[in-house]
């Protein structure tokens, strides 16, 4: 391969497919606060109070909940013939998409990746008003921005040199003593990770993740659908992550789609950040304070269209050491008994 990928800046926005919109919209708008760009018949365009493009999360109406696309906001418009070009060398299927084909985004390349996964490369987008500083409309949950994709794929390593291709960096990992990766973290823009890589049968979206700035926020998130008497849409959390040091919560919207809610990574953009490797029997690699992690956040995940808008197969994940053991993704929740150890750098 000698063809040069392009230039990624960052995960920029995800389309979920969901089949009411009435009641995404309370979850999105109602609860998380999201801002409304657009909204018409068949979908909603949101985004979060400090982002000034068009969107950062597309609800499209469709009968089927699923991942429509996962698109990354490349440097420039001459990174479209670049990303055009490389997805063809890989002998992916490749669509040119004019401006506007997708509301509020200029010309873009959409390709089905290698991993399954539909992606879009844009630049140019619509901007729209930065709410930064507009604290008269901020609830008391307010999100910032839009912060990363997790993907369940079968291979995690085969997955992690594809993205290393394009250009991305491991910040975290979670590995065993034979050495089989169970999740990488990776990025372009300077912080633990634009897209997390988790082993499960994919492809599958595991969850889209928005940034709120402090912590409270994402408890106000959890006090708000206690007091709407919807306890359930909080799927795991709040906690704090070993990996990528982050406060978290996971919530589930109406149709399933798993939203986590993340603040306080760390910077990662020196050219020699250090890689933090985890033993996959560490018990505090998911939950720092040590917490179990629910089953059904291994186990579940969205399914994923390909750009004809056909849900995608999916491949179970192979991996022996798993078999009779697992219950999804790394293979482990609470390794009780297992050797303690902390996070090491390496
Ligand atoms: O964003 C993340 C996650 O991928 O959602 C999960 C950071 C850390 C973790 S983990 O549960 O592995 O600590
Ligand atoms: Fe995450």
């Amino acid at each position: 391969m000698t063809t040069a990928p392009p230039d990624v800046l960052r995960c920029a926005y995800a389309e979920l497919v969901v089949t009411d919109l009435v009641a995404s919209r309370a979850f999105y708008v109602d609860v998380l606060g999201l801002v409304v760009t657009h909204e018409d018949a068949g979908a909603l365009y949101l985004r979060a109070f400090e982002e000034y493009l068009h969107h950062s999360l597309v609800l499209r109406k469709g009968s089927t909940p699923a991942l429509g696309v996962l698109a990354y906001r490349v440097r420039s418009s001459a990174d479209l013939d670049l990303a055009e070009a490389y997805y063809r060398a890989l002998g992916c299927r490749v669509e040119r998409r004019a401006a506007g084909t997708t509301r509020g985004v200029g010309e873009a390349v959409r390709v089905l990746d290698p991993l399954g996964f539909p992606v879009e490369f844009f630049h140019e987008a619509e901007h729209v008003e930065r709410f930064t500083q507009r604290y008269d409309l901020h609830g008391a949950g307010a999100l910032s921005r839009l912060d990363h994709f997790n993907l369940d794929t079968p291979d995690v390593g085969a997955a992690r040199k594809y993205y290393e291709g394009l250009g991305f960096r491991v910040s975290e990992d979670i590995r065993d003593a034979e050495g089989t990766v169970y999740a990488a973290w990776m990025f372009r823009k300077p912080t633990v990770h634009d897209v997390a890589l988790t082993g499960g049968d994919g492809p599958r979206l595991h969850h889209i993740a928005f940034a709120s700035h402090e912590r409270h926020q994402i408890l106000h998130l959890c006090d708000h659908l206690g007091a709407l008497r919807q306890p359930g849409a909080i799927e795991r959390g709040p906690g704090r992550h070993g990996v990528s040091n982050a406060f978290y919560l996971y919530l589930r919207d109406p149709d399933g789609h798993r939203v986590e809610i993340y603040t306080h990574d760390y910077y990662t953009g020196d050219p020699d950040n250090p890689v933090i490797t985890w033993d996959v029997h560490d018990n505090q690699r998911r939950d720092w304070w040590g917490n179990p992690v629910v089953p059904s956040w291994y186990t579940d995940a969205s399914l994923v269209l390909d750009l004809s808008g056909r849900v995608q197969p999916v491949v179970a994940r192979a991996e022996p050491r798993e078999a009779g053991v697992t219950i999804g993704a790394d293979g482990f929740s609470f390794t009780g008994g297992a050797e303690f150890k902390l996070g090491e750098q390496v």
